[in-house]
């Protein structure tokens, strides 16, 4: 444990910060769409600082499980939170008001290739970011806690 564990650091990023405002003051993640598209909220510690960070997705979701989707608008790096959850795969992930615990683990081969699809249907767009780039996107399957 830090001094830091416990203090947000909301993202760089303007608009996602905007995005996660949104979502806090109206206590539900139906407040933001994407192309028409829902999200959800995650909920993790930083790997470095021990922050909390809050990362909006695209809500990815098939018979109650969720996955998230490193994609990062195709860049040629994952995003920094890949490697926060690598390294504490402990998170939160709000979805409309419901909030629940899950740990994320990444998806290879068989499993990767199930899911694909199934987040390509949550969000086309994820087809022209891996067309985009050279890394392959990562997915992460959230596992609920205690169920
Ligand atoms: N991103 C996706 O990858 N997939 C999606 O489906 C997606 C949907 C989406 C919907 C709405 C929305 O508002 C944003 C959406 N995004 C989506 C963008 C997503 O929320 C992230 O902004 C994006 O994936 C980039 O993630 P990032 O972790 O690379 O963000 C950067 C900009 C960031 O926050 N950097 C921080 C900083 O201060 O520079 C550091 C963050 C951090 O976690 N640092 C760690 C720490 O310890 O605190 C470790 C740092 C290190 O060097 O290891």
């Amino acid at each position: 444990m830090t001094p830091n564990d416990d203090e947000y650091a909301p993202s760089p990023t303007g608009w996602v910060r905007t995005q996660v405002e949104k979502i806090e003051a109206a206590g539900t993640t139906a407040a933001v769409k994407i192309m028409g598209r829902p999200v959800v909220l995650l909920t993790m510690r930083g790997a470095k600082s021990g922050k909390i960070r809050k990362v909006p997705l695209m809500r990815i979701e098939h018979n109650g499980l969720y996955v998230a989707v490193g994609s990062d608008g195709g860049s040629s790096k994952h995003p920094v939170w890949y490697h926060n959850l690598k390294a504490d795969p402990k998170i939160t992930l709000q979805d409309g008001e419901i909030t629940k615990e899950y740990v994320a683990r990444e998806l290879e081969g068989a499993e990767y290739d199930k899911w694909w699809p199934r987040s390509v249907a949550g969000f086309p767009q994820y087809a022209e970011y891996q067309k985009k780039t050279a890394r392959k996107i990562p997915q992460f399957l959230l596992e609920p806690v205690g169920q």
